[in-house]
């Protein structure tokens, strides 16, 4: 039977904290990056109270649960963000077993160090292993080279940016910026998180990448590893060498452990950066290099296609689709969805029990994690059943296909997990039956293309979360060509 979980304080404040070698100013939950683990049982209940001792109104979101909307931590949508002094009650059901993890929805928050892994226990666990660990990605500036608004507000300011941060893998530009340090659970390479265990064991580690803008390429030396999971739900095992994680996913995989002391690497994609941890099994093995050349990490990769979801998660099929087209404005700094900002934002309605298919086309220079708040979805290809996943990757000129039950009715945000393209206006919503009145955010608009319903929204009085590139731009561009070439040109190759 389920059990509750007890309850857990999260204390939101201004704290120092240790990188490893370096003590950054910061904010986050207590004392401890990334925040406290939080351990649930599926079918059981999360109570958390949020203290905020910020300076700034905060939340708490809990990415890639099925939740009561109320409870989604989504400002403006769901609830007021909690003002600094205040406190909010998060109580929630957690309907299914996995990877999760919390973070703070309101600004660049969740750059700094407000956030933590959420692990929903299976009590019926079908997997066998002797233990797991859970391995946190993030990128750091908060601290050390000013704060993730500053870094916002130089990116507004300006038209150049570094094109020459490129992956292959991801079709181009892979972010906004370089940070100086990348973490795992909360540590920098040169005094790296040591996860000991011992020479046989099979061991499942759980991978959250809780960055901005930097997708992981990850591998463990030594290992070639077997995916179990992604975004919480099983898949078919896969065998791989390496795999690529997006900000906003999460990938569990099994490894039996050999004898020794071993690099698992995140190399930050298209960045010539990486996080990284030593897995240990030996006392007397050398600790490995954190420069160590991996040749995992140009091994075998896990693609979607190799992803199938277990029978029982197979969704219907959808009766109808929508298109939801990302863009690119010729600012160059404002990302949108169906030619819409955050400030006005587009609207995708549905009714409650319906399956419905999401045709994500990117039209825009840079690939996007798109996530969607309250539902796992179910990417199709041709010819693959797909797994259920709640943020995908999609790279420019691509186009997939998503299958959304709308079993879970409120008003959902949908929008880029790259924080900094989500501040300036990659947000749209997901909404049951016609838009709510008088709620947050009075600028919903039905224009979702041909293929969305609803009627035009009357006023763009949406306060929750449009970024200063999201103000004040309210003309679409629809010349996608035009932004691409801008984008191109935005600063020469070195
Ligand atoms: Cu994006």
């Amino acid at each position: 039977m389920a059990r509750p979980a007890r309850g857990v304080t999260l204390r939101a404040r201004p704290a120092s904290v240790s990188l490893g070698r370096r003590t950054v100013s910061t904010w986050a939950y207590g004392e401890s990056l990334p925040g406290p683990r939080i351990e649930a049982t599926a079918g059981g209940i999360v109570r958390a109270r949020l203290v905020n001792d910020l300076p700034a109104p905060t939340t708490v979101h809990w990415h890639g649960i099925r939740i009561d909307p109320r409870m989604d931590g989504a400002p403006g949508y769901t609830q007021q963000a909690t003002r600094p002094g205040g406190t909010f009650d998060y109580v929630f059901e957690v309907p299914d077993p996995g990877t999760y993890f919390y973070h703070s929805h309101v600004g660049m928050q969740n750059d700094r160090g407000l956030y933590g892994p959420l692990i929903v226990e299976d009590p019926r666990e079908p997997l066998g292993y002797d233990e797991e660990f859970t391995v946190v990605l993030d990128d750091w500036l908060d601290g050390i080279s000013g704060t993730p608004d500053d870094a916002l507000a130089r990116l507004n300011a300006s038209t150049e940016h570094d094109d020459t941060l490129r992956s292959d893998l991801l079709g181009g530009v892979v972010g906004e910026l370089v940070h100086p340090y990348h973490l795992v659970n909360g540590r920098t390479p040169d005094a790296p998180a040591v996860f000991t265990s011992r020479p046989g064991r099979l061991v499942r580690f759980r991978v959250i990448n809780a960055a901005a803008d930097t997708p992981f390429r990850v591998a463990l030396g030594g290992h070639r590893i077997a995916i179990t999971h992604t975004d919480g739900f099983p898949c078919r095992p896969v065998t791989v060498d390496t795999f690529l994680i997006g900000m906003g996913e999460r990938y569990d995989f099994l490894v039996r452990l050999g004898p020794g002391a071993f690099p698992l690497v995140a190399e930050a994609e298209g960045k010539r950066a990486r996080a990284f941890a030593v897995v240990r099994t030996t006392k007397i093995a050398a600790t490995p290099n954190r420069n160590v050349r991996l040749p995992e990490l140009d091994g075998r990769i896990l693609t979607y296609a190799d992803l199938e979801a277990r029978g029982s998660d197979e969704l219907p099929r959808p009766a109808r689709r929508v298109t939801v087209t990302l863009g690119m404005r010729p600012s160059g700094n404002e990302w949108t969805m169906n030619d819409r900002l955050a400030n006005d934002p587009m609207r995708l309605r549905v009714e409650r029990g319906e399956t419905i298919r999401i045709v994500l086309d990117n039209q825009s220079p840079m690939w996007h994690p798109m996530h969607l708040h309250g539902h796992t979805f179910q990417l199709r290809g041709t010819g693959w059943g797909g797994p259920r996943k709640d943020t995908v990757n999609i790279k420019p000129r691509e186009r997939l296909n998503i299958d959304v039950k709308a079993d879970n009715p409120g008003e959902w945000m949908f929008h880029c997990h790259n924080l900094y393209h989500q501040e300036q206006g990659m947000m749209g919503t997901f909404g049951y039956g016609p838009p709510p009145a008088g709620v947050g955010h009075g600028g919903h608009g039905g224009h979702g293309g041909q293929d969305a319903r609803g009627g035009r929204g009357r006023d763009s009085g949406h306060a929750g979360h449009g970024g200063d590139g999201g103000r004040g731009a309210s003309r679409p561009d629809k010349s996608a060509e035009r932004a691409d070439s801008r984008r191109h040109r935005r600063k020469p190759k070195r």
